[in-house]
């Protein structure tokens, strides 16, 4: 009102104004006359992290006092999105923020929007990493994330006539203010050569050597009592001054020796699911990896004197096989470095190290070529050989045969040689976790059933979860504050207390306002895909979303062959009374993944051609949204009526979007595959749609021969769709393109779109009917945002630090 314009300022808005102002000026060297948006987002983080870095070091002095166990978690990913808003809403100066930056004529909405994502990750590998990280903050657990600043993140996606295209990522253009280089925590780290043996002293005399330099950026916990640090590598060349080469005059070979270095940071590898195999992948593994290794040794010396104590003050998670080789890092650090005799570091080594797997597929599973491995890390080599000679001593007394013996090596010796990082993994810790219930059910059953015979003890399951401050409070304002009229503020601190909002599903004024929250949370999504891809979308029809990375297994094209199946459905009958959907997909494609890039473009010309069409114009709209991120998803979970999580049964190890989904009031359209299951039990069958094979019909369809060729033709609708798209009805200007693409489903269908094809479609029409009661609709999406608080990831922690980490 007008009454609060002309009312000064509270001394700590002023005060906040005020240095906002003189950080523009003294930081950046611009007054608010020259300052650019951009400038004033600086010097708004650099204000906002003054207060962090206090926090910070408090946490810092406080967990060195305690004297207390630390845990490190490794990841070659992290998936962060940004920062700004992650840090007031934590600190809980949103509103002094605001009204500050509104003195300079600032909108902290707008700043937070310009503020670049860091998006060092893929998928849902990497965005767990950071929602474990907030969680540890948020549970005053003193922990360290580790990884690689990569100069360039995950590439951006532009769509060029419907096709994807890649394109660099820049996230550090404009500078990063949340970061902190420690030039004094630099390490030494080797590359190949040789190694020597005087006396009983081995010796690795590496050919080459780069540096890696820490840079650190603070983590904000909930309501900002503790922080901690997220501690990503720099790799740079030695001071050229003390190298031998430019002491000679070797400039140009100073600067290649510079080059080489950066190259190990600079990109992220976009692959998700198939290994690259090169070698820089292994190169990023063993740079962060031994620097990593050696930090935390150094810091445990410093700390507690004792190598001896580390398995008591130091848990490092290895975040699926990618640091796997940190298993052999410390093994060389306590052999070679600290005279440890080789039985006695290894039992260090397994008390220290826990191993989280991500995934079954075996094409995802990792694995070097003995050459590479052996030309790279030499003295790795000899340690790994040396773990697999007590391995495999330890299985043979335990009584297993040649196969199982050789399902357990560390070696693959059928064809080429190679290293098997899940077993130097899984023998390397004292405990191995799969992701969700199934997922480690099924562990147990493949690809570790050897080695769990052998150690029994060692698998368990910690089922995924969310940051519920990032995927609720943050990403939806106004439900957040409908709940808190609701039930008070005590979810926001113990997300399972969110269950107190469930008899307000029989609460008929509380449907119509959280229907109303739903509605504007759409229309704001809808204005964003009319402003940024120029197409108007419904905000009455029903949004149908499937958002994540493009994948066989996680069957996009299901849900487009039912899409095109519908509009045949709708133009044959265009009398009958069909429920408004709108179908939004979005979602990134390994850049080599020829069918998973054909499957976008499917997507995207199948919506040019329903959009344009005036028959079910009003009835069926299809979008694929450019360059999904987190980000991204922030606008458009929180505006999903129906969240597609549709893998095919045993292939997805749990799946996070399916929880952010539900937190936010989507229902489910789902098959029993992942941390789907652990939805469905909490939300209850009424609240939730299943369908398609589980992962055992799945398994005993593939061994008792599938086929699909004979599942076609018994469906009317799935015939006419796949045939219509095979002969070129949604890609007139070339009838030939999806030829292969539909071929690969009559032909084998691995992934059994045309098996789940009926009853998914069957399911989808049970979703327009309940669609159509929006009082039931409503209801049921209360009861899954009340029933999921079981996935925040504070949950997940806890259970990792009282079971795996014991720090709790
Ligand atoms: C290239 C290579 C070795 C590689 C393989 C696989 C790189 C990255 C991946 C990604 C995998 C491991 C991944 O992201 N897995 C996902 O982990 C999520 C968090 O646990 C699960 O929710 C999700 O189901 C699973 O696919």
């Amino acid at each position: 009102t007008s009454d609060t314009a002309v009312q000064p300022p509270e001394p700590t808005v002023q005060a906040l104004a005020d240095s906002i102002l003189d950080t523009l000026v003294h930081r950046i060297g611009k007054d608010a006359q020259a300052a650019r948006p951009h400038d004033w987002l600086a010097a708004t983080i650099f204000t906002v992290r003054n207060d962090i870095v206090e926090r910070w070091m408090a946490s810092t002095k406080a967990a060195h006092a305690a004297g207390a166990k630390r845990v490190y978690y490794l990841s070659l990913e992290f998936l962060i999105g940004r920062l700004l808003r992650d840090a007031v809403t934590n600190l809980q100066r949103s509103d002094e923020v605001t009204r500050a930056l509104a003195i300079h004529g600032q909108t902290l909405a707008e700043l937070e929007e310009i503020e670049p994502d860091a998006a060092l990750g893929n998928g849902g590998l990497g965005r767990l990493a950071a929602c474990f990280m907030e969680s540890l903050a948020s549970l005053d657990l003193p922990a360290y994330g580790y990884g690689i600043r990569y100069v360039n993140g995950m590439f951006r996606q532009r769509i060029d006539d419907g096709w994807q295209v890649e394109m660099p990522e820049n996230w550090l253009a404009h500078g990063n203010p949340w970061e902190f280089e420690r030039r004094e925590s630099a390490y030494f780290i080797g590359f190949g050569g040789e190694v020597t043996i005087t006396g009983n002293r081995v010796h690795w005399n590496p050919a080459e050597a780069v540096e890696a330099i820490a840079v650190d950026t603070p983590v904000v916990g909930w309501r900002g009592k503790w922080v901690n640090t997220l501690r990503l590598w720099n790799a740079r060349a030695f001071d050229p001054i003390k190298l031998d080469k430019f002491n000679a005059g070797d400039f140009e070979g100073a600067l290649g020796d510079q080059m080489r270095a950066e190259t190990l940071t600079r990109v992220l590898y976009p692959n998700d699911s198939t290994p690259a195999g090169q070698e820089l992948r292994l190169r990023q593994e063993y740079f962060f990896s031994s620097a990593s290794i050696q930090d935390i040794v150094r810091r445990h010396i410093q700390y507690f004197g004792d190598i001896q104590t580390l398995p008591d003050k130091a848990a490092i998670q290895l975040n699926d096989t990618h640091p796997a080789v940190s298993v052999a890092e410390l093994m060389r650090v306590l052999i070679d470095h600290h005279d440890f005799a080789f039985d006695a570091a290894w039992e260090i080594t397994k008390r220290t190290f826990g191993y989280t797997n991500h995934t079954l597929l075996p094409e995802a599973l990792e694995s070097w070529p003995l050459s590479l491995f052996e030309r790279l890390l030499p003295r790795h080599m000899q340690i790994v050989y040396q773990i697999n000679a007590k391995l495999l001593r330890e299985a043979r007394s335990a009584g297993s045969n040649d196969q199982s013996i050789a399902a357990i090596s560390l070696i693959d010796e059928g064809g080429e040689r190679r290293v098997r990082m899940a077993n130097l993994a899984f023998a390397g810790s004292h405990s191995i976790n799969g992701v969700a219930a199934l997922h480690t059910d099924l562990m147990k059953k493949t690809v570790f059933a050897d080695l769990h015979r052998l150690y029994p003890t060692r698998i368990n399951n910690k089922t995924n979860g969310i940051t519920p401050r990032r995927w609720l409070q943050q990403c939806n304002p106004g439900l957040t504050a409908l709940i808190r009229e609701a039930i008070g503020d005590g979810f926001l601190d113990d997300a399972e207390r969110l269950i107190d909002l469930d008899p307000f599903a029989e609460d008929s004024g509380f449907r119509e306002r959280f229907a109303a929250v739903k509605r504007s949370n759409k229309v704001m999504l809808a204005n964003h895909i009319f402003e940024s891809m120029n197409l108007r979308i419904d905000p009455d029809a029903m949004f149908d979303v499937q958002i994540k990375r493009i994948h066989e297994y996680k069957r996009q094209l299901l849900n487009i062959v039912e899409t095109v199946a519908l509009y045949d459905q709708i133009r044959s009958h265009p009398e009958r009374d069909w429920t408004p959907r709108v179908k939004l997909f979005a979602g990134k494609a390994a850049s080599s993944y020829q069918n998973a890039k054909l499957v976008i473009k499917l997507a995207n010309d199948v919506a040019r051609r329903v959009n344009a069409d005036p028959m079910t114009r009003d009835l069926l709209r299809v979008a694929f949204v450019p360059n999904y991120n987190v980000s991204l998803a922030e606008r458009i979970v929180p505006a999903a009526d129906l969240s597609e999580q549709i893998s095919t049964a045993g292939m997805e190890a749990s799946g996070t979007g399916n929880m952010k989904f539900a937190m936010n009031g989507a229902l489910t359209i789902g098959t029993l595959d992942g941390a789907n299951i652990e939805i469905k039990d909490r939300v209850g069958d009424d609240n939730i749609f299943i369908f398609g094979m589980t992962a055992d019909e799945v398994e005993a369809k593939r061994a008792n021969g599938y086929d699909p060729r004979s599942v076609i033709e018994a469906s009317p609708e799935l015939r006419q769709a796949v045939s219509g798209i095979a002969s070129g009805v949604f890609s007139p200007d070339d009838p030939g393109r999806y030829a292969g693409l539909m071929g690969g489903l009559y032909d084998g269908d691995w992934f059994m779109v045309a098996a789940d094809f009926d009853d998914y479609a069957a399911a989808q029409r049970r979703v327009d009917a309940r669609y159509v009661d929006r009082d039931a609709w409503t209801a049921s999406a209360i009861r899954n945002v009340a029933r999921v608080g079981w996935f925040s990831s504070d949950r997940t922690i806890r259970e990792y630090a009282r079971d795996i980490w014991t720090v709790m």
